[in-house]
């Protein structure tokens, strides 16, 4: 008897928390959440608009798309970031290859540089740019986004990134919210 009640009061709470949030959707603005309120654009990336931050996961090698050679699996600039104006970017990144890699920002300009020296974004470059970092290595590269343009997102291990090792990164002055097309 008691399960049962039980069972129906539960039931019920559920119910009341569906209607809540659903309630409380409704009336929560799109484009200005509370302070330190974390929006979740997908698996890679999350921002936090009042602080002007933004999280994004650089995985090396998510899974065996050209030949492992990608960013959290794009490859030869399929994918784009776009971050606003004035940002601040965390880039989390972590090598899940059997191979050295490692990431660096440059401008959107193809060839790419067999060897690439200099990040078109100051900090914008994780360790070992050059050797790489090993298998499960991390690195956290934190910049501002600046300057508007137009980059690209390279590994700078020689000649990975002429591979197709790239995904686009853009710092838009008219976006209000960082996106991540795939
Ligand atoms: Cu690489």
């Amino acid at each position: 008897m008691l399960r049962v009640r039980d069972a129906a009061l539960a039931a019920v709470l559920c119910v009341g928390v569906w209607v809540a949030t659903g309630a409380a959707r409704k009336g929560a603005p799109l484009t200005a959440p509370a302070r330190g309120d974390s929006v979740k654009v997908n698996q890679f990336m999350s921002y936090d608009a009042s602080a002007k931050t933004v999280s994004i996961q650089l995985v090396a090698s998510f899974g065996s798309v050209n030949g492992g050679m990608n960013f959290n699996g794009g490859y030869k600039g399929n994918q784009t970031i776009t971050v606003p104006q004035g940002w601040s970017v965390k880039m989390h990144f972590v090598n899940k290859d059997a191979i050295p890699h490692s990431a660096i920002v440059l401008p959107d300009k193809l060839p790419l540089p067999m060897q690439p020296q200099d990040p078109a974004i100051p900090r914008a470059y994780t360790v070992d740019v050059t050797a790489g970092l090993p298998t499960g290595g991390t690195d956290e590269m934190s910049f501002k986004a600046s300057q508007p343009g137009k980059y690209l997102i390279v590994c700078g291990v020689p000649g990975h990134g002429p591979s197709g090792m790239y995904i686009g990164f853009v710092v838009a002055a008219d976006a209000k919210v960082p996106s991540y097309a795939m």
